[in-house]
């Protein structure tokens, strides 16, 4: 949390008004320059849930402790691990994502702009456009009403997973493990949405919009704005989601509207979405073009230069496995068998098998892996290990897809730092 507590500050010294947007999703500090007073001083005192007697003694641009303790706990959010403050990036260790399904409360958040402050239901509106027989504009309930609603476990995970272990470092939020989750979302198919709207013969990639705000503060600009090519979009697996688990979708998960496009780089998933525009051509909006969410085209060195023009834009995201049982670092004491468990997923594919080593990959064991609850949510595997003596052990699990492409070992390094699918190792010690 030092590190938060030293990003909130540099924050509010560079920025206050921003820093305000950012943290709370609306100012209060009309004046950081003099003493709080006026509506600064009351927005300040409500946010502390009371009064404050001695306010002539603070100064200007102090931040009260209670905030800087408390600024970055993302409500409703339980054991992230924050990375990044501005904006919000948070990842759930490896052994809180043991559910089969993930709680709202555990699934990562991958910020690139300030959320929108205003989140209504009632008054949010979609519109879709560009190369359709039909633009629309649809609040929630229209949605509801005229489409087929479905439920379905997506998974989801950002194209920058696992880029914390790339060597050279790769530039960019330094993911672990968690930015990836398999909620139960509801909503209506996209595929129906732009069907029912009309897609014309000049349609090639969608372009998704949301109501969040560049961190410049710049209106005109796009924090984010990805979009797929157009057959991924008909799938019958994308939704536009309005619930997360059941309940209402978490305000740092897009509420109250989002796309979940599975099995494709996070980013395709717009959160708090307003708009869908179908183009004719390759979208072209932020974090679309030059090296976002791009990798060469073909496999390169270890700290190589790139030329732009030979990036490609990532699609299906490869085969990967999470264990999340036991948490890395166990102590066996007394047994020497233990259940490993933890979930596998292959981006567009399915997974064929997962198999387990615990002598470094020189022999393997397969788990069980059940079938997923529907296509694109993750598989859950288990397989139960035997310790031949006492000593430090570790586990590897590696998934292989239904096309035969397997999880390596080594990171297959790119400028980056996308698509680390390496396998995942936990240390057991038996005693
Ligand atoms: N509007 C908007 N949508 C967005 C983003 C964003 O910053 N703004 N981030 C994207 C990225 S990079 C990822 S990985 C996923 C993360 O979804 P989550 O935060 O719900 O886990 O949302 C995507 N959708
Ligand atoms: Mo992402």
């Amino acid at each position: 949390m030092k590190k938060n507590g030293k990003n909130i500050f540099e924050l509010y010294a560079k920025d206050p008004q921003q820093a305000d947007r950012v943290v709370f999703g609306r100012e209060t500090y009309p004046d950081r320059r003099g003493f709080l007073k006026g509506a600064g001083l009351a927005g300040m005192a409500a946010l502390l849930g009371g009064a404050i007697p001695f306010h002539r003694n603070m100064p200007g641009g102090l931040i009260p402790v209670a905030l800087a303790e408390e600024a970055f706990r993302i409500e409703n959010k339980d054991g992230l691990v924050i990375l990044n403050d501005r904006p919000v990036n948070a990842e759930c260790p490896a052994h809180l994502l043991d559910d089969e399904v993930t709680p709202t409360a555990r699934h990562f958040v991958r910020n690139n702009g300030a959320p929108p402050s205003n989140i209504d239901a009632s008054g949010w509106r979609l519109q879709i456009d560009g190369e359709v027989a039909s633009p629309m504009t649809l609040g929630i309930e229209d949605l509801k009403k005229r489409f087929e609603v479905v439920k379905l476990q997506l998974q989801l995970e950002c194209g920058g997973n696992g880029r914390a272990f790339f060597d050279p470092k790769a530039k960019g939020n330094q993911w672990t493990l968690g930015a990836v989750g398999c909620s139960e979302w509801t909503g209506v198919r996209l595929a129906d949405v732009l069907k029912a709207a009309g897609v014309n013969s000049k349609a090639v990639y969608t372009a998704h919009y949301g109501a969040d705000t560049h961190l410049s503060g710049d209106a005109d600009k796009e924090p984010i704005s990805r979009g797929v090519p157009i057959g991924k979009a008909l799938s019958p697996y994308n939704l536009i989601a309005f619930e997360q688990n059941g309940g209402p979708l978490h305000p740092m998960n897009g509420a109250p509207l989002r796309l979940v496009v599975p099995g494709w780089p996070g980013s395709c998933s717009q959160k708090w979405l307003t708009r869908i525009q179908i183009r004719d051509r390759v979208h072209d909006g932020a974090k679309m073009t030059g090296t976002s969410y791009r990798v060469p085209a073909y496999p390169v060195k270890p700290g190589e230069d790139v030329p732009k023009e030979d990036f490609r834009i990532i699609e299906s995201m490869p085969v990967k496995s999470l264990i999340t049982y036991p948490e890395s670092g166990i102590e066996l004491s007394g047994a020497r068998e233990l259940t490993v468990r933890g979930h596998a997923w292959a981006g567009d594919n399915a997974v064929r098998s997962v198999e387990l080593s615990i002598d470094f990959g020189a022999t393997w064991i397969r788990a069980d892996l059940r079938a997923p609850a529907n296509p694109f949510a993750w598989q859950h595997f288990s397989g139960q290990v035997r310790f031949p003596s006492n000593g430090y052990y570790e586990v590897w699990a590696r998934a292989t897809d239904d096309a035969g492409r397997q999880q390596p070992f080594a990171i297959a390094w790119n400028p980056k730092g996308y698509l680390n699918n390496s396998m995942h190792r936990i240390a057991v010690r038996v005693a």
